[in-house]
């Protein structure tokens, strides 16, 4: 059999297994996972025996329940090395992710943690049809960010051919996948718009590229882009979600069955949902926060994190054979959220208005000012070259269809103000939608 007609599987054992299985393994892992903690790190015995709880507490999966949550601020106190479980002797990787204040948030894996990483990240790899026998170019960066470093070891552990390109310089990204053959592109999904419309400009003809796959993450990927890519790239986005605190990338992926959704390494991780304002338990398939706890963890345990993100879980049968529950992909984070005059607005729902006008790219950007006292939004929003016009009445029709559009979703009226094509700046990672002007004072 060729390498890319094999089962879609890395571990098929422990990825098709029954549900029962996987809850005893991770009842086990659990319960091993929190002692760990209580014993080596002062900030979880400390926490707990303030709820008046020990690990032997820990009898069925939902006494995880008992546990304190953690969060962004439970890393910034205990910066840099106040989680760990491990002298630093036996941590060979750090990584960090930058908050949008002060010092960065900080992480550590030995090498045990590293090769659970790579096989969370070789199984999502795999389940979107990649094999050895791909190509990979990889648009992340190899720095302090979990992006690059992380798919890189997961790609090789598969025994793709890995082309460790690493971020920016987008010339050079066009010329290899040209020179080098390759058929998989590892990038945020903005930076593959950029890449895309770059190559465009350039005469690349991306019908004829050997590029078939797109392994983005590390921001939303709306369905408008989702689309936008897959017309005109010619290739298929699959979407796969992480974050630093818990690991990286590798918590989940998306098969070629599910689509929008993805697949949880649940052996690896329990997950929970619940809701962000009181903190109580949501059934399965509502919609609320997602809570991580991972279950391998030896540098770096971390129990019941609040991830911020918003999504529903189902463990329904897939298709694809995979037993693993899965997410609906995230579209918002809680702390997402703006607030203007009083109504609450996230940038998702934009992008859903937007993606349904002929016309719109999937390119805006959202102002927020009060200099007349009141809060004012202006969307800024980027125009197909079909739809760019130099008749003033056509554009004005446009204008008034998207402020309807708006006004119809979100309850507010914000200003809207067309930009012509390319006028948007683009971004060569996590791309910035929302610049907030108000003086809060
Ligand atoms: O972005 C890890 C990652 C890198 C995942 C590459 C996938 C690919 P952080 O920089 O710590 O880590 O950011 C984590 O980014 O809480 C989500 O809000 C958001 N995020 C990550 N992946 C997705 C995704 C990495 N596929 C934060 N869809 C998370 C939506 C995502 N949001």
């Amino acid at each position: 059999m060729s390498a890319h007609g094999s089962p879609p599987f890395f571990q098929p054992a422990i990825e098709t297994a029954p549900r029962e299985q996987i809850h005893a393994l991770q009842l086990e892992r659990l319960q091993k996972q929190v002692t760990w903690a209580y014993r080596r790190v002062a900030w979880y015995r400390e926490q707990m025996q303030a709820k008046n709880i020990v690990p032997e507490d820990i009898r069925a999966l939902d006494d995880v329940r008992l546990l304190p949550f953690t969060d962004k601020q439970t890393l910034r106190d205990t910066y840099p090395y106040g989680l760990f479980a491990l002298p630093l002797e036996e941590v060979v990787r750090l990584h960090a992710s930058s908050g949008t204040t002060g010092k960065p948030i900080v992480v550590g894996y030995s090498q045990q943690d590293l090769e659970v990483w790579s096989d969370c990240i070789a199984r999502l790899v795999r389940m979107t049809g990649v094999t050895r026998a791909d190509r990979v170019q990889m648009a992340f960066g190899y720095g302090m960010f979990t992006g690059g470093f992380g798919l890189h070891y997961g790609c090789e552990k598969l025994g793709c051919l890995i082309v460790p390109a690493g971020s920016g310089n987008t010339e050079r990204h066009l010329m290899m996948i040209q020179d080098f053959g390759a058929t998989v592109l590892i990038s945020t999904p903005s930076y593959a718009l950029y890449l895309c419309e770059t190559g465009e400009k350039e005469g690349v003809d991306w019908a004829k590229s050997t590029l078939r796959i797109g392994l983005f993450g590390g921001e939303p990927c709306t369905p408008g882009m989702k689309r936008e890519i897959e017309r005109r790239m010619h290739i298929t986005c699959t979407d796969n979600y992480g974050l630093t605190e818990v690991m990286g990338p590798g918590v989940a992926g998306e098969c070629l069955a599910a689509r929008e959704e993805q697949h949880i390494a649940e052996d690896h991780f329990l997950w929970e949902i619940i809701d962000p304002e009181t903190g109580a338990a949501l059934p399965e398939g509502a919609e609320g926060e997602l809570v991580l706890t991972p279950l391998s963890k030896e540098a770096f345990p971390v129990l019941r994190y609040r991830t911020h993100d918003l999504t529903r879980v189902t463990t329904q049968p897939c298709a694809c054979g995979r037993t693993h529950a899965r997410m609906a992909k995230v579209r918002a984070r809680t702390d997402d959220m703006l607030i203007v005059r009083g109504t609450n607005i996230f940038p998702s729902q934009v992008e859903d208005a937007l993606s349904g006008i002929e016309g719109a790219t999937p390119h805006y950007r959202i102002v927020l000012d009060n200099e007349t006292g009141l809060d004012r939004m202006t969307l800024e929003v980027e125009l197909k070259p079909e739809a760019f016009s130099d008749a003033f009445e056509r554009l004005d029709h446009f204008r008034a269809q998207v402020a309807a559009r708006l006004r119809q979703s979100l309850l507010v009226s914000p200003v809207v103000k067309l930009i012509e094509p390319g006028g948007i700046a683009r971004s060569l990672g996590k791309s910035k939608r929302v610049e907030d002007r108000r003086n809060k004072a």
